[in-house]
């Protein structure tokens, strides 16, 4: 096709120069352009098909073809109607802050395309399974309060595992869903990865993130300590979004055995947020421990106490999250959060669908419509079974969370850690060791990334046969992690108390931990410099969403864009591609741009004994295409 349509062109008819007739007739190359993508995205199948995606290696795979997830009848043709993202355009964050405050009906979170699979399946939902529905969700539910889509673990799991741009996918999801708010979870200085960051580094990705689309920040800091997260709840009000100023709750404030965890102690937080500027007040309950008693006793504490709208988020590890949030809700709370029914539950959020059920005929109802909700259930159960292979084996929920209390969104992912370490089998131990050492600690908050230290000193404790007292025991040497280390240093900043002084002493080797906030230690990055290292270091230009990328984690961003350079957008493929390739013989249609459609097919296969490569043949929209690769 190329060469036609060079001999058709009229130029070069005219017998010009070729050279500069290629120069000058860029659109020759559209067609090899695409080919070669077509050829990127083969290779990368074809390199799955022979050697597997490294991602499953150990895991159990699926037996054959699952089929398709079933999208809703409903037409998307349907007209999109108006919904929060276009209220909170007309009025801005403060006076929508008050419009939720008015509301009667509680406004309703789905978390499904961040927290439920983060905490169902370790991340890995792909930005292919989110795109597909999300038209359904701009036409069918333009009532819900928000998309939390974005964040977290998210962003780094797609450019580690999923190879694809996270920055994409909330373009993608924008431009899908133009009608409803779209929330993240941000770290407050540790943005979205898991060490704090210069200041102008959290600035700078706060703006590239509203920017792209992030309506609503939930902004925690993993030790809820309110001075470090000044900067992010600053950067956000700047960007005129919505800063959700969060409160991790741990413990029981019912429980005098631990009376560090008081309604006081919440109370103080919010009015400290509050003072700070936020517009929304989150409870963020992030292991699922906020008994129902509690969740009524603390909202009702905090109405009375704090004039912000009230935003409860709990996970279901229990079993009985949602009693707690339906007591949030009888207290007066203004938004809660839940999953789509289909990916509800366990350590994810309650049932979002069963929670709007209950409302309903009650002053709080949230008005969902219910169909709506069951067809769209429908569709992630369908997307849920083929990232089996990543979710742990759990048939219920568990109290014993009430002693570990691991976020829900850290359990599969310590999981997997256990598993790659080969200690999976001794997950009761790891479990037990993770409260040993939230008490080693002094009774910390643990949500990332201080739950990722305790979890990796758990993982060491479990692994080294170590006994909290030899950990304590100044005479025996533990060689510390390094998380720990960092952690007792004060390079996520400082638990309100500090961390126990006898502890710190053998962490520290006797040296003194820093002082003050970590962000007023570092200096700020040139990002004009750092842009043009990476660009370097990338062989290419990059965009300032990159650049955001490149600086939370450098390593991460330059390997995925190696994969990216070598396979292309990989993102386009079906998610048993991506991680199983084709069965000899299976068809798929891939859609790498705004109408244009790949069809690819896997013929067969040789084996090249000597050379150590398998040949497949494809074909690609009717044409034969060879593939060689080699075996690894
Ligand atoms: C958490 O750790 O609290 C939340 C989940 C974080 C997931 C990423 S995946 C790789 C790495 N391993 C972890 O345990 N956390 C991160
Ligand atoms: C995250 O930071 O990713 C969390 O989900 C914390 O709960
Ligand atoms: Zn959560």
């Amino acid at each position: 096709q190329f060469l036609e349509n060079v001999i058709n062109h009229a130029q070069f008819r005219s017998g010009e120069c070729i050279t500069r007739f290629i120069d000058t007739t860029p659109e020759l190359f559209q067609f090899a352009k695409r080919r070669d993508r077509a050829t990127r995205l083969l290779r990368f199948i074809g390199d799955v098909v022979v050697n597997g995606n490294p991602e499953m290696k150990g895991r159990k795979g699926i037996d054959g073809v699952l089929p398709s997830p079933i999208l809703p009848a409903a037409h998307r043709a349907t007209p999109i109607t108006p919904g929060t993202k276009d209220l909170f355009k007309q009025l801005g964050a403060e006076k929508f802050s008050q419009w939720m405050k008015d509301q009667k009906q509680v406004l309703l979170t789905d978390t499904t395309m961040r927290d439920a699979h983060q905490s169902l399946f370790a991340t890995r939902m792909r930005t292919a399974d989110m795109l597909a529905i999300a038209p359904y969700y701009a036409r069918m539910l333009p009532n819900l309060f928000s998309l939390e889509c974005w964040g977290g673990a998210t962003f780094d799991v797609s450019m580690r595992f999923l190879k694809e741009d996270p920055w994409e996918r909330l373009a993608n999801l924008r431009e899908a869903v133009p009608n409803i708010l779209f929330q993240m979870l941000l770290r407050a200085s540790n943005a979205v990865g898991y060490t704090n960051y210069a200041d102008n580094v959290v600035k700078h990705f706060v703006q590239q993130a509203a920017a792209g689309g992030i309506d609503v920040f939930r902004v925690f800091d993993s030790l809820n300590w309110v001075e470090n997260m000044r900067v992010a709840i600053d950067a956000v009000r700047e960007t005129g979004a919505l800063c959700e100023g969060t409160i991790c709750y741990t413990g029981d404030p019912f429980d005098s055995a631990r009376p560090k965890y008081s309604l006081q102690y919440y109370v103080n937080m919010a009015k400290e947020l509050e003072r700070a500027g936020v517009n929304i007040l989150a409870i963020k309950d992030m292991a699922g421990v906020c008994k129902p008693h509690a969740a009524r006793a603390l909202v009702k504490a905090l109405k009375d106490e704090v004039g912000l709208p009230i935003h409860f988020h709990t996970h279901d590890t229990s079993g009985i999250a949602a009693a707690s949030v339906l007591a949030a809700v009888e207290a007066g709370c203004d938004a809660v959060d839940g999953a789509m029914d289909a990916m509800s539950g366990l350590t994810s959020q309650p049932n979002l669908g069963a929670i709007a059920s209950a409302l309903t005929h009650t002053r709080h109802d949230p008005k969902l419509d219910k169909q709506a909700l069951f067809d769209i259930s429908q569709y992630w159960e369908g997307v849920r079974r083929q990232y089996a292979p990543f979710e742990a084996d759990m048939r219920s929920g568990t109290s014993d969370v009430y002693r570990h209390e691991m976020p829900g969104g850290q359990y599969t992912n310590l999981r997997e850690q256990a598993r790659a370490m080969g200690i999976e089998h001794r997950w009761t131990e790891v479990a037990q060791a993770y409260a040993d050492v939230n008490q080693l600690f002094g009774d910390i908050v643990k949500v990332t990334p201080t739950s990722k230290v305790v979890g990796d000193m758990a993982l060491f404790m479990v692994a080294n046969d170590l006994t909290p007292a030899d950990v304590r025991n100044p005479d025996k040497e533990v060689a510390f992690p390094e998380s720990v280390i960092s952690l007792f240093k004060g390079e996520l900043g400082f638990p309100p108390d500090g961390f126990p002084k006898e502890l710190e002493k053998k962490i520290l080797k006797g040296g003194a931990p820093m002082q003050g906030r970590p962000g007023a230690n570092l200096q700020p990055v040139d990002l004009a410099q750092a842009k043009a290292d990476a660009e370097k270091a990338v062989d290419r230009s990059m965009t300032e969403q990159e650049l955001a990328s490149y600086l939370m984690y450098p390593k991460v961003f330059r390997d995925y864009a190696e994969h990216r350079r070598q396979y292309g957008d990989v993102s386009v493929l079906p998610t048993q591609v991506f991680f199983y390739g084709l069965k000899e013989g299976q068809e798929i249609s891939v859609d790498i741009d705004k109408g244009k459609t790949l069809v690819m097919r896997l013929q067969g296969r040789t084996e090249l004994e000597e050379e150590g490569q398998s040949k497949l043949f494809f074909e690609l929209n009717g044409q034969a295409r060879m593939v060689r690769i080699d075996r690894a």
